[in-house]
């Protein structure tokens, strides 16, 4: 039986569902697809990134003696779709079947399944068990829950995997080390060097082809610097549980005015493409603690990271998609602002973070839950126009984990699914993990006037906004009882302030 085997841009891996059984007489096809390109405007890099991946992965393939029919992008007759390049291929090769490992983001699954239901050719749809929670575990455990927590998903993950565990007990006898998770980075430290890939022949050639084609797309293409081969990311893996992971754990909420990576992994563009998987990385970092380089602390926070978080908002997003995208809890209704595409503005926070991510097409969590997210969540930004801009703009987002991350996480727009309150923070709390503060022109400690951080009177506007939506949860009593305290004066001088604030930055008051 011959099989055509299809591979999309984020499933290159070697051991995948869809190619697992196949036969000398089997095709597989991987295809430029201009929809792919544009369904949003990708940062330039994370275009290259995956189509430079894409073209490694095929060769290394074809090295192997596999059969591959690989349409570029500016292949002569490239219809530009998924559903069309499957039928052009089916003619050339004509199959007895086809074989796909489940579309990650939910669009591109009801392209195939649409495609299939008219076909002439069967279509078998595998799972794709590279992630570590297969989708009835996750059903079973969601339930009818309301507010499933994710630590409670994490114990489960660590009790099927077994990562750091004594039997049915955690190492050292608790299963979450947050707690020592939160140190400011040291004034002096320099943090550890980063491996850089400089781009081969054929990166180069994807590298002129994004300049041409997608010039106008946010972002800078160049230094390129991502991993785009297995053995590259394999590299990135070893330097990063070797000379970066040790710090993990006690910096993983810091942030520092030029320094953009820390003691992050930088290993999401690299899992979410397939050139690594969730378990070696895990298992790497759980060999390490076990080889005594690296504290529990920073294995544990490393783990949790992978197997919980990443697996729970997979598990998430397939349980209540299409539905989720479209919930908006806080009726939050304003425009971007202009700035986070441009990166100028007085805000230093925001001028860093965004400046960043147009540099490199990453920053790190911190940066987007309690930057450029919190100050969305504050400033009342509509969640399809932020959800939007983070899958634009970083090289590892697909709709599957940038939208509960954003949607969920960061503007509560799902009214408490993935937390329980919303991650507000004023100012203070960005100048207790970063040194951005003193380098603004704006006064952290100010609540309110002219010179004040935006943050600190958005953060008290924002619950003032929402306090018939939110004034009942108890994990949001204690502000609720401090703006309960304030005078009319004082709350009159929170809102003009912010009419103000919104009014200059372009938005409606
Ligand atoms: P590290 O901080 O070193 O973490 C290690 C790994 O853990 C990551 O590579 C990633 O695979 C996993 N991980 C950590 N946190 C999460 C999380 N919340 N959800 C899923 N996986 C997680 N991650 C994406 O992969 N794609 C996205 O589009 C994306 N969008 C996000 C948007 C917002 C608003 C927020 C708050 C988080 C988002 N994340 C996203 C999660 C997280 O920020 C990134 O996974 C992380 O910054 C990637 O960098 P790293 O490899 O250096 O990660
Ligand atoms: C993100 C992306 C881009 C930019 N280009 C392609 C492509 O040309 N061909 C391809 O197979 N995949 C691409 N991708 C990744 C797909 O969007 C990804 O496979 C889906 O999001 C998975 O559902
Ligand atoms: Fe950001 Fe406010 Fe600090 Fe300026 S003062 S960097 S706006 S938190």
């Amino acid at each position: 039986m011959k099989t055509l085997r299809v591979v999309l841009g984020d499933q290159l891996t070697r051991t995948l569902a869809a190619l697992r059984d196949y036969q000398d007489v089997d095709v597989v096809l991987m295809v430029e697809v201009h929809d792919e390109t544009v369904y949003v405007r990708h940062h330039k890099q994370k275009i290259a990134f995956i189509l430079a991946a894409m073209r490694h992965f095929a060769a290394a393939l074809q090295a192997e003696g596999v059969t591959v029919d690989y349409v570029k992008l500016d292949a002569p007759g490239n219809t530009g779709s998924f559903p069309d390049e499957v039928t052009r291929a089916v003619a050339r090769h004509r199959p007895d079947r086809i074989v796909v490992t489940e579309p990650g983001e939910y669009r591109v699954r009801r392209l195939f399944d649409d495609w299939a239901a008219t076909a002439a050719v069967p279509l078998e749809m595998r799972a794709d068990d590279r992630f570590l929670c297969p989708s009835e575990v996750f059903a079973d455990w969601l339930g009818d829950k309301r507010s499933p927590t994710m630590e409670y998903f994490y114990r489960l993950m660590r009790r099927r995997t077994g990562y750091l565990m004594n039997g049915d007990e955690p190492l050292g006898g608790q299963w979450n080390f947050d707690a020592e998770n939160r140190k400011r980075y040291p004034r002096n430290a320099i943090p550890p060097q980063r491996l850089v890939f400089a781009p081969d022949a054929t990166t180069q050639e994807v590298l002129a082809l994004v300049a041409a084609r997608f010039g106008e797309h946010f972002g800078d293409l160049e230094p390129f610097a991502w991993p785009v081969t297995r053995p590259q990311a394999e590299a990135a893996l070893a330097h990063f549980i070797e000379h970066v992971l040790p710090g993990f754990g006690d910096y993983q909420d810091a942030m520092v005015q030029g320094a953009p990576f820390l003691h992050h992994a930088l290993l999401s563009p690299c899992l979410n493409a397939g050139l690594l998987t969730a378990k070696e990385v895990c298992d790497a970092a759980e060999a390490a603690y076990g080889a005594r380089l690296v504290p529990l602390n920073a294995a544990e926070g490393f783990i949790r990271q992978v197997i919980g978080w990443r697996e729970y908002v997979r598990g998430l997003y397939w349980r209540l998609m299409p539905a989720y995208a479209d919930s908006n809890a806080l009726n939050a209704t304003r425009d971007l602002p202009w700035f986070y595409w441009s990166g100028e503005t007085d805000l230093n926070c925001l001028k860093q973070v965004i400046g960043e991510t147009r540099a490199h097409a990453y920053a790190h969590h911190i940066q987007r839950l309690m930057v450029t997210g919190n100050f969305a969540l504050l400033a009342g930004v509509a969640p399809r126009q932020i959800e939007e801009w983070y899958l634009i703009v970083y090289a590892d987002a697909y709709d599957w984990v940038e939208l509960p991350n954003v949607h969920g996480m960061v503007m509560w727009a799902d009214g408490g699914v993935l937390g329980t309150k919303p991650y507000a923070a004023s100012g203070a709390y960005i100048d207790r993990m970063s040194d951005y503060c003193r380098g603004c022109r704006y006064d952290v400690k100010q609540k309110t006037g002219p010179d004040a951080c935006p943050f600190n009177y958005l953060y008290w506007n924002f619950l003032s906004e929402n306090e018939q939506r939110l004034a009942g949860n108890p994990r949001l009593a204690m502000p609720y009882r401090n703006l309960a305290r304030m005078d009319k004066t004082q709350r009159a001088t929170i809102a003009a302030d912010s009419r103000r604030f919104f009014e200059r930055i372009g938005l409606k008051p």
